[in-house]
């Protein structure tokens, strides 16, 4: 059992994953008693494997672990496993691979669970977070509408459902990924959606947030399939697939 686990999805992140690793690792390092780093390497088809082995064997690092998905699941598939089968935290927190939202940010979502909040999301839309890179124009465009839909057909209140970086009780992992159905990006809203049918306590906390230029995200397939998966979530709820 560690205090602490940070989980980072990683698709293609051969260029940006071993500077993240080493920043994450300080940091964690300074704060921790017992931690663990869980790398998911999605299905990449660069080499983002071999540069995260050679950081562990020259770090001599017991805290940085490697999990390798033969195929891309995509993100939420990729933290679902790794929270459910690979993490042994008290608290578990997923984290994007760019570092965009700076790691000390964690300090104010584990006090908040500390004082009794069951899932912390970290924010970049209540009025004070602050944006220090903000991302283009479109995609902020694309996040504010997707959180206003989510909260017109009543799936989460929250303002930001995709900020990057979220932490959960052991107990909250274990009520809530189990069931988790979506796996690439509206898996983010569908947790929330079922944390907050199970009566969980979710805080939603402003964050420092600097975006880095590259994203994943495609433009306009997955803006569409996020829509259609808000009608995927109520129809499965409907269903009783979340009970
Ligand atoms: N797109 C994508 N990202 C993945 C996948 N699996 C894991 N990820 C990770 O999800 C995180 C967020 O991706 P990013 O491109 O930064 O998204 P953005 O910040 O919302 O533009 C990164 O850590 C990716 O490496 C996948 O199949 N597709
Ligand atoms: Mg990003």
């Amino acid at each position: 059992m560690v205090e602490f686990s940070l989980i980072i999805p990683a698709y293609n992140e051969e260029h940006q994953i071993e500077q993240t690793l080493k920043y994450v690792r300080e940091y964690l390092l300074s704060e921790f008693l017992s931690f663990e780093i869980v790398v998911v390497d999605d299905g990449s088809t660069d080499h983002t494997s071999d540069v995260v082995e050679k950081f562990i064997e020259e770090h001599k690092s017991k805290e940085v672990k490697l999990i390798k998905l033969p195929t891309n699941r995509g993100k939420g598939g990729a933290v679902k496993e790794a929270i459910l089968n690979h993490t042994e935290g008290k608290v578990r927190c997923y984290y994007d691979a760019d570092a965009s939202t700076p790691i000390e940010e964690i300090k104010k979502l584990l006090q908040a669970i500390n004082s009794g909040y069951d899932i912390a999301i970290a924010s970049r839309a209540l009025p004070e977070s602050v944006i220090e890179v903000p991302q283009p124009y479109h995609r902020q465009f694309m996040g504010k509408i997707y959180n206003i839909m989510l909260r017109i057909f009543r799936l989460t209140k929250f303002k930001d459902t995709q900020c990057g970086c979220k932490c959960f009780t052991e107990n909250a992992v274990k009520i809530i990924f189990p069931r988790q159905k979506l796996m690439r990006f509206s898996f983010d809203a569908e947790i929330l959606y079922i944390a907050e049918k199970y009566g969980l306590k979710i805080i939603e906390i402003p964050t420092r947030w600097r975006n880095r230029q590259e994203s994943r995200v495609h433009l306009l397939r997955d803006p569409i399939k996020m829509f259609l998966d808000i009608f995927r979530i109520k129809l499965y709820s409907f269903l009783g697939y979340y009970n």
